[in-house]
C-alpha cells in the first residue's frame, strides 16, 4: 500500500492507522501547493487534488479519510481498529467517522485560498481562525462530554475514529483552540498523542506547514 500525504494533514489519521495494524506500506509525500509528488503530477493520482489517497496493491486508489481508515481497519481484523463482534458496534464506529468528517474535519478546512490554490487547509488569518473556533468548538465540547468515564470513543480501546480525533485536535492545537475547558478531551488528546504509532507517524511527517506569516501580519 501507498500513502499519499501531508505532513500533520487528514493523512496522519491513515499513516498512524497503518502503523497501529502493523501492515507494510510506504509514504508518498504530496506538495499541496504544486499538487506534485515523487512520481509526479498528484492529480494523476486522484483528480480530487487532496490527500490523503491510499494506493492499493492491485492498484486501486482510495479517497476520503474516513473510508480509508475503514479499508486498513479491514486489512486487519485481528487489531480490532474497527468493531467486528457485532454490526450495532460497527454501526457506532462508523457513525464517529462521519461525525468527524462531516462536523469536525470539513469545519476546520478553510475557504480561504492563498495565491489561488488551497495551498494550506487551515486558515492563516485571524478572523479565518476565529471563525473556525466558533463551528468547532461546540462539536468539541459534545465529544468531551461523551468522554467522560471513557479512554476512547469506543470505549476501552483505541480503534479508527481515535486516529482521526487525534488529527483534529492537532489542528485544534495548531489554531490556538484552548482545550483546557475540556478535561476528558485534553487528557485523551494527551494520552494519545503518547502512543508510539502516534510519536513515530509525527516525527517522520516534520512538522506541518506554518500558520504564522498571515496571522502575524494580520495583526
Ligand atoms: N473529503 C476529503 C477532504 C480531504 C482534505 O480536506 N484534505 C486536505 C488536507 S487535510 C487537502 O489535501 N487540501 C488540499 C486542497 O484542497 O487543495 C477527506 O475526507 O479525505
Amino acid at each position: 500500500m501507498i500513502l499519499f500525504y501531508a505532513a500533520g494533514a487528514s493523512s496522519l489519521a491513515p499513516h498512524i492507522l497503518l502503523r497501529e495494524a502493523g501492515l507494510s506500506f510506504s509514504l508518498e509525500k504530496v506538495d499541496l501547493i504544486t499538487k506534485r509528488w515523487s512520481g509526479g503530477d498528484y492529480n494523476e493520482i486522484t483528480p480530487k487534488s487532496y490527500v490523503p489517497a491510499l494506493k492499493l496493491e492491485d492498484g486501486d486508489v482510495i479517497t476520503e479519510c474516513a473510508v480509508i481508515l475503514q479499508v486498513i481497519a479491514d486489512s486487519k481484523p485481528e487489531q480490532s481498529l474497527l468493531p467486528t463482534q457485532s454490526l450495532r458496534s460497527r454501526y457506532h464506529a462508523l457513525e464517529w467517522l462521519n461525525y468527524i468528517a462531516t462536523e469536525i474535519h470539513k469545519n476546520f478546512i478553510t475557504p480561504e485560498r492563498h495565491g489561488g490554490v488551497a495551498a494550506n487547509f487551515l486558515s492563516k488569518t485571524a478572523s479565518g481562525q476565529q471563525a473556525t473556533r466558533v463551528l468547532v468548538s461546540p462539536r468539541l465540547a459534545y465529544i468531551d462530554r461523551v468522554l467522560d468515564g471513557r479512554n476512547f470513543l469506543m470505549g476501552d480501546s483505541f480503534t479508527a475514529p481515535d486516529a482521526y480525533l487525534f488529527v483534529m485536535l492537532t489542528w485544534a492545537e495548531r489554531l490556538e483552540l484552548d482545550l483546557s475547558p475540556w478535561r476528558n478531551l485534553l487528557s485523551y488528546f494527551e494520552r494519545i498523542a503518547m502512543m508510539p504509532s502516534v510519536c513515530a507517524s509525527r516525527k517522520i511527517e516534520g512538522p506541518p506547514h506554518s500558520l504564522k506569516e498571515i496571522k502575524e501580519s494580520v495583526g
